[in-house]
């Protein structure tokens, strides 16, 4: 046995050891003015903790993981289950283990001062040893461990710091969310002194009507509080003083002792402005801590909002409004550097979030670096703070085992702690997917007394359903509910909670179809208050493909635009060689690894838009305001007028003074020419100042109404251009490389695979239909072709009939699909193109990728995009690229030779340099070899998208049913 305490513990197969020697969670923030301890460490990975620590030393950069930066235990994916097979709180003897140590110059100035040391965080169990004596342990991987070092180092001195870090613990058994498993030191390292008296707390509350409350605690690492000691604080620079009252009643309570030091600062703030996620306003908080002679012995500064937040009936007020919470899952995440992220990148992430109408985060499943929720005061989101608890693969037995009840209210108590004083944290979530027990209500008892001012939310509380009163839910916040579900549940009469999804619109590849469904359902219907989208990132990790190594901090420039620079690849599950894994589930966000949005979130941002066009009446367009606290002042519009016969008329929008959920009609900007055709008016609005998410002139929304529907045209056969096709019924074409054949197939989307549908489709042969051709039929200048598809179960019969018309060739397509094919991907047709025409310009919805279930952030228009920029390269390669109610479009080489096609009506086209058997048969987007000519489809019908990997299919409305589809459209020469 080890002679070393911490060692001889075995903490980490200890699950009621949740630490040992570590200060209190505070809310006060100590990272300005202390001394970093960021940068290389000395370093080994010993195969487990009790293994000899050697005199072999490599390096590692702290923050980071070390299955991320060259040793040989690297990141595995998996999802429920658990990476190893022992139960709780049992792990594997082979058990990574990080041995960090460096030396540390402490201050000759810090004499006399109480000196901490902070890990910001550390996967699994930290044991903390200072110049060889055993200082602390700590579990909760996500929130830091503070040691006081007072007592162990000497100012003036050097002092030899060693963190071990051991990779799996019992802790790791509640640590098992659906994210990469990795170990190390994920967060800063710091060192700070404080004066002996000190602030150990500080709690604000700070409400909508000014009153402001700040209690502080105090503390003297000497023991005993010094007599005379008084707070005072300041709040933007106005001078607060301590509440004589509370003092006195302190002092007449005889329970109450003078060690405990408590205090209170009490106000009344006139005219306050009030925080809400549009509007968060921030005030400065300054708190200090005199001695008796008047001199500061500490300081603490933080900036607040005074908001309320309430549950009346079953609604959600903040600011006594119901407001919708538009929100999306985030994972602390870079694909470098993994659950190590800047302050930079943080920002980033939520300038990415505000500029595509999201409101609102749920830190999913773990309180995030502390940053984040600067960031959320400061830029205006709502926060689900949730704690470090998922003990998915073993969520029942843990979850009333009474050896992890420390563990549950350590971790809940901690985060409370931790992040109360921020306003854009207006719900505690008590960990996700952990069933429900008592080590839950434990828990939620303590933040109830703890923090009555913040509701609490915990998925798993609705064993009995939503409207179950359990003690640790007062919201209903399922996953993945179906939207017919959440409606008959606010329709019923029963439903006592607001509901408000923790997880749904799954975003794995090509997906969040539906979303529009979903909020069309949830704005019209009393009791739904929103969700948060699954998820924020696709954790694709920066991978070498020439050793399968993480490209590690040194990957920095290596990917743009949402993918990997040549020799690099996003890394999903099953890459790193782990035999258990969870593959492409990983990649389930709405922006690729390095951030680069992808099309769903277009969809998002328009149905969240803030200012939207009701309808179209004879006094003109209906303009409302959908924000909930401010006026459409931060805004500004033009018009856009997208007409038929190719041409756009823009002009300046005045937007009217609408307060929220005010609507008010503007007149028509332009009179409608004559003979133009189908008519769209497009409202473009953008930021009309610069905002600290994005400067003057952004986009945030363009919402759209039809001004006239289409004239139909029909082009008159011509003759004596007879149309060409050989001996299989093909047409032979000068531009075409492969004629127009019938497709019922696409490469399976995620959804596709997970929900079954394609398992299904493979089944009936529809990725490789035979085809045979029955008759070709010459009828003057035209030529009806009929062949049949044969599938494993069924065949369709597919008519084409040629009409040579004005400048080209007119198709009129008839599929009949038979009962056993009920239910396909698409009916359409599909033909490839000579090389050189790379450009595609097409009057219809766009200009980003579009579908039929995901159409609601894609207007109508006259768009033109380069070939190899239509098509969207999600992780596991699959359809993507299509573009939703396209009319017409154009493919021309530059010098403006090519080809033009015109739809019988709105159709789903899609142009790539891929067939869909090509993205089939590729499993990462490097393995993709462009061909040189485009593959278009033109669709009859297009399945919808729906979110089946994990979540409800589309709905009915999307799909495809068996029987004859018929679709027409022209091809002409340009
Ligand atoms: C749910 C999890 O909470 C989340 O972490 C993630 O795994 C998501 O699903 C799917 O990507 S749990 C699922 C079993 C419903």
């Amino acid at each position: 046995m080890s002679r070393d305490p911490l060692i001889a513990l075995r903490p980490w197969e200890s699950p009621e050891v949740t630490s040992w020697g570590r200060l209190p969670m505070s809310a006060v923030d100590r990272r300005a003015g202390a001394l970093s301890l960021d940068g290389e460490w000395r370093f080994q990975l010993l195969p487990s903790p009790d293994s000899p620590v050697t005199e072999a030393w490599s390096s590692q950069h702290v923050p980071g993981a070390w299955t991320l930066q060259d040793t040989d235990d690297l990141p595995q994916y998996t999802n429920v289950r658990m990476p190893f097979a022992e139960f709780p709180p049992a792990v594997p003897a082979a058990d990574p283990t990080g041995v960090y140590e460096r030396e540390v110059d402490v201050p000759a100035e810090w004499a006399g001062r109480r000196i901490v040391l902070q890990v910001g965080a550390a996967e699994s169990v930290l044991l903390v040893h200072v110049d060889g004596r055993p200082v602390g342990i700590s579990k909760d991987s996500h929130l830091a461990a503070e040691f006081d070092l007072s007592q162990v180092v000497r100012p003036g001195r050097r002092a030899t710091v060693r963190l071990t870090v051991v990779k799996w613990s019992d802790a790791s058994h509640i640590e098992d969310q659906d994210q990469w498993w990795h170990g190390g030191i994920t967060r800063s390292v710091l060192l700070y002194a404080t004066d002996p008296l000190h602030l150990a707390d500080v709690t604000v509350r700070a409400r909508l009507d000014g009153e402001l409350r700040v209690e502080c605690r105090v503390r003297d690492a000497g023991g005993a509080l010094p007599e005379g000691w008084y707070v005072s604080g300041e709040l933007d620079g106005h001078p607060l003083t301590q509440d004589e009252e509370f003092d006195r009643a302190n002092a007449e309570d005889e329970r109450v002792s003078g060690f405990l030091g408590e205090a209170l600062i009490r106000a009344t703030v006139p005219d306050v402005r009030p925080w809400t996620a549009e509007t968060p306003e921030l005030h400065g908080l300054t708190v200090r801590l005199h001695r008796a002679d008047g001199t500061v012995a500490d300081t603490s500064y933080r900036r607040i909002g005074f908001r309320d937040v309430e549950i009346v009936g079953r609604d959600l007020l903040v600011n006594g409004e119901r407001v919708f919470i538009r929100g999306v899952n985030r994972h602390d995440f870079h694909p470098l550097t993994g659950r190590t992220v800047s302050y930079d990148d943080m920002r980033a992430d939520l300038v990415l979030m505000k500029r595509f109408g999201f409101n609102a985060i749920r830190t999913a499943h773990y309180p995030n670096d502390p940053a984040l929720y600067d960031l959320a005061d400061e830029l205006g989101f709502y926060v689900v703070d949730e704690a470090d608890i998922e003990s998915h693969d073993h969520a029942h037995e843990i979850a009333d085992d009474p050896r992890y009840l420390n563990a549950f209210v350590d971790r809940v108590s901690r985060m409370v702690l931790r992040d109360k004083n921020h306003p854009s944290v207006i719900i505690w979530s008590l960990g996700n997917e952990s069933d429900y027990g008592a080590n839950h209500d434990a828990a939620a008892g303590w933040v109830r007394r703890h923090d009555p001012t913040r509701p609490i939310q915990y998925e798993g509380a609705a064993k009995r359903g939503w409207a179950d009163p359990d003690l640790a839910s007062d919201i209903a916040c399922p996953m993945y509910a179906p939207i017919e579900d959440c409606v008959a549940h606010a329709l019923s009469g029963e439903q006592t909670k607001p509901l408000i999804q923790c997880e749904y619109s799954h975003a794995m590849g090509n997906s969040n179809g539906t979303l529009a469904d979903h909020w069309a359902a949830i704005e019209s219907t009393p009791g739904l208050q929103g969700g948060f989208i699954w998820e924020f990132w696709d954790h694709g990790i920066l991978q070498r493909v020439s050793d399968g190594r993480p490209a590690g901090r040194t990957g920095a420039g290596l990917y743009d635009n949402g993918v990997a620079a040549p020799g690099h690849r996003w890394a999903y599950g099953g890459d790193f060689g782990e035999t258990i894994h969870d593959g492409a589930f990983i990649a389930d966000g709405v922006v690729f690894p390095d951030r680069t949005p992808k099309p769903a979130l277009y969809e998002h941002r328009e149905i969240a838009a803030p200012v939207r066009i009701e309808c179209f009446k004879h006094e003109g367009i209906v303009l409302g305001n959908h924000q909930h606290f401010r006026g459409l002042d931060w805004l500004s519009g033009r018009w856009e007028l997208s007409l038929a016969d190719g041409r756009t008329l823009t002009a300046p929008a005045e937007l009217p003074d609408l307060r929220p959920g005010e609507t008010a009609a503007v007149p028509l900007p332009f009179e409608l020419p004559r003979d133009s055709g189908e008519a769209w008016l497009t409202l473009r609005v953008t930021t009309a100042q610069d905002m600290p998410w994005a400067p003057r002139g952004t986009e945030v929304c363009a919402p759209q109404v039809r001004l006239r529907a289409d004239a139909p045209v029909t082009d008159a056969p011509v003759t004596d251009r007879p149309v060409v096709v050989d001996a299989e019924g093909l047409l032979v074409h000068p531009l075409l490389t492969a004629a127009p054949t019938l497709s019922l197939w696409r490469a399976p989307t995620d959804n596709d695979e997970l929900g079954g549908m394609a398992p299904r489709w493979r089944a009936w042969g529809l990725d490789a239909l035979v085809r045979k051709v029955v008759s070709v039929h010459r009828d003057g200048d035209g030529v009806t072709v009929l062949a049949e598809y044969a599938g494993t179960v069924g065949v369709v019969r597919h008519r084409q009939v040629f009409t040579p018309v004005e400048g080209g060739i007119r198709i009129d397509e008839q599929a009949e699909l038979p009962e056993e094919f009920d239910d396909v991907a698409r009916v359409g047709s599909v033909f490839e193109t000579v090389a050189g025409l790379d450009l595609l310009e097409w009057f219809g919805q766009g200009p980003w990728e579009s579908y039929p279930d995901r159409s609601a952030g894609a207007p109508v228009g006259h768009h033109s995009v380069p070939v190899d920029e239509l098509f969207t390269p999600y992780l596991r390669p699959q359809e993507s690229g299509g573009r939703h109610g396209v009319r017409r479009f154009t493919l021309s080489a530059p010098d403006a030779t090519g080809l033009a096609v015109t739809l019988d009506a709105p159709r789903q086209v899609s142009v790539t340099r891929f067939r869909a058997e090509d993205l089939t048969a590729a499993s990462h987007h490097d393995e993709l070899v462009p061909r040189s000519g485009c593959v278009v489809h033109i669709d009859a019908a297009h399945r919808g998208l729906g979110t089946a990997s994990c979540g409800p299919d589309t709905s009915l409305s999307y799909r495809i049913a068996a029987g004859i589809h018929r679709w027409s459209w022209t091809l002409r020469v340009l």
